[in-house]
Parts: C-alpha cells; sequence; structure tokens
C-alpha cells in the first residue's frame, strides 16, 4: 500500500484481514512504529472495532518487488511518492491508482511503463477517527480497468481479490469516463462539506447546497464532453450518482473536510481545480467551482491563520 491515510489503511487492513501479505509503505516513521506495534485499528458499525496487522515501513528497499501496488496517497503527493516504486516493481507489478482527482496516472508514469498502471475509483467512505484508527463510515463499491479498455486477466483477479477481501470491486472498460464522473462527485460534495464542516449526507438536507452541487456538476460535465471524455451517463445520470454516493458514505466526513480539520493541504486542485483550468483551456466558464476553490482556501486560512500558505 503507498498511502497509509484512511483509504491506504482500509484497504491494507481488508487485505491483511483476507490473509494477503500486506506492507504499508509509510511516509512517516512515526506512522509506520505505530502500524507495527499497535496494528490498523478499523472500526464499523456491524463488526465493531477489529484489528489488523500489516507490516508497516518507511523504506520500499525493505519491501521489495510485489504483486501489485495500491497506490492511495494524496493526489498532489503522487509525483513524490512514485519515487518510492523502482524497488517494488517488477515487469509483472501491477500499479492500481485509487485516488481521488486526476492527473495521478501521468504521475506515476514518471516512473513506471503506463502499461503496468490499472486506475480504479472507489466509493468507500473512511476517515481517520485516531491515531492508527480508521473509522469505515460507508461501503460503497470500487470499480478499477486498464488504461485503453482491455479486459485483462490481471484486472479481473485484482477486482475478485478486493472483492473477496470485503472490498466490492468490479472492472470497467471506461476507467477514464468513470475517474471523471468520480471527480464530478468530489467536486460536488468535498469542497462544500470541507467549507460547512458538515458530513457527507447532511449536506443533501441542508438548503441551497444541493443547487449548488448541481451547478458544480453541471459545469464540470460541461468541460468533460468538451473534452471528449466518454461520461458513463448523462447529467441526471451523474446527479444521482452525487446523490447516492452522499448517502452511501453519509456519516463521513469527506476526505476534504478531514484535511481542513487536520491542517493538511486539500486536493481542491485536482478536483475543482481540474475543472476550472480544462474549462479554461476549452473556453467554457466555471464560476461555481472558481467559486468552491477560492472557499476551500478562504476556510483553510480561517482555521489555520498561522500557516502562511503552506498547504494550498
Ligand atoms: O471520495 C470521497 C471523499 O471523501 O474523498 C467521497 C466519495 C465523497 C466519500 O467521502
Amino acid at each position: 500500500m503507498l498511502g497509509a491515510g484512511a483509504m491506504g489503511s482500509l484497504f491494507g487492513a481488508a487485505l491483511a484481514g483476507a490473509g494477503h501479505e500486506v506492507r504499508m509503505l509509510c511516509r512517516r516513521a512515526e506512522q509506520a512504529q505505530s502500524i507495527t506495534e499497535q496494528g490498523l485499528a478499523i472500526a464499523t458499525s456491524t463488526s465493531g472495532l477489529r484489528v489488523f496487522r500489516p507490516a508497516a515501513t518507511t523504506d520500499p528497499a525493505r519491501i521489495g518487488v510485489v504483486d501489485a501496488v495500491l497506490v492511495c496517497c494524496k493526489a498532489y503527493d503522487t509525483s513524490a511518492a512514485s519515487a518510492s516504486l523502482p524497488p517494488l516493481v517488477r515487469p509483472d507489478t501491477v500499479v492500481l491508482t485509487l485516488q481521488n482527482g486526476l492527473g495521478n496516472v501521468e504521475a506515476l508514469s514518471e516512473r513506471v511503463p503506463p502499461g503496468q498502471i490499472v486506475a480504479g475509483v472507489t466509493h468507500q467512505g473512511a476517515y481517520v477517527s485516531g491515531p492508527g484508527r480508521v473509522d469505515h463510515a460507508g461501503c460503497g463499491p470500487t470499480t478499477i480497468g486498464e488504461l485503453d479498455g482491455r479486459d485483462t486477466g490481471r484486472v479481473r483477479a485484482l477486482a475478485a481479490t478486493l472483492t473477496d477481501a470485503g472490498l466490492p470491486t468490479e472492472v470497467s472498460g471506461n476507467i477514464h469516463g468513470l475517474q471523471w464522473a468520480k471527480l464530478l462527485i468530489n467536486a460536488a460534495i468535498n469542497p462544500l462539506t470541507a467549507v460547512l464542516s458538515v458530513t457527507n449526507g447532511r449536506l443533501l438536507e441542508l438548503p441551497d447546497a444541493p443547487a449548488i452541487m448541481r451547478r458544480a456538476v453541471a459545469e464540470g460535465e460541461a468541460v468533460a464532453r468538451a473534452a471528449g471524455v466518454g461520461l458513463p451517463c448523462d447529467a441526471d445520470g451523474i446527479w444521482a450518482q452525487v446523490t447516492e454516493a452522499a448517502r452511501l458514505t453519509g456519516a463521513n466526513r469527506s476526505s476534504m473536510l478531514q484535511d481542513v480539520l487536520h491542517g493538511r493541504r486539500t486536493e481542491i486542485d485536482s478536483i475543482n481545480g481540474v475543472i476550472v483550468s480544462e474549462g479554461r483551456r476549452l473556453r467554457i466558464p466555471t464560476p461555481v467551482n472558481e467559486t468552491l476553490c477560492n472557499l476551500v482556501r478562504c476556510a483553510d486560512r480561517a482555521l489555520h491563520p498561522g500557516c502562511g500558505g503552506c498547504r494550498n
């Protein structure tokens, strides 16, 4: 697992629980030490608190080559994190990105041949609720696929492995379209939850919030279509996916809300920021997404005034 945040911990713990040899590659030594000594505690409403014990280190050379690398770090860290890949990868290692936002495949391609990269989107909801503890707040589906849309044995095997580990995963021949669809879901949910400090489910109950979300999605959809992206459905279908994602992960604090609360840099540039920059390139107006970007930066600065631009 490249990245031991909420999502990396959830996937790593599930795979370890299913009997796979899992190695968590952490950025910080204290994090690796905590996982090694205390394990990863995953809390769910159905099974309570369970502790899993994957191995953890900060040194990729101590892991050596692996069958698959699951990349779960923040989008803005992908380039730096991909420097850890060479000791882990042999010619048949699959590198699966499950990250939010766009640009991750390109960043990973700096270190790994694109033919070894597989992309995925996950609608799992999880957040770090304490040191070494993750709350699994919503079990949405995960979809993975080859970048060129081929149906391959390796992608089917990976999907089966994740499904067997309790992370329901399907295969798609249009993963780029699904990445954009997920980007639109994140563009609708993440910035508003971060600015309003509410869970994903609460967002839909607030007056005006759904209308803002719908406009953010409509702008993103126009940009995606102008860029020639094969979105899996029309605007109503995408909106249905947004509400479904908010419902399935209703108790979850979005990753962007967690980032703002913990004073971490957010992924706003890789989500709404991509809609704005692609919109500029294609001459499609994106005022709502631009405002959401501005608001997230304001919320971040308001909550952490001392940090003088160290994050966004
Ligand atoms: O991907 C997510 C995120 O928080 O980044 C959603 C689907 C909104 C779940 O919280």
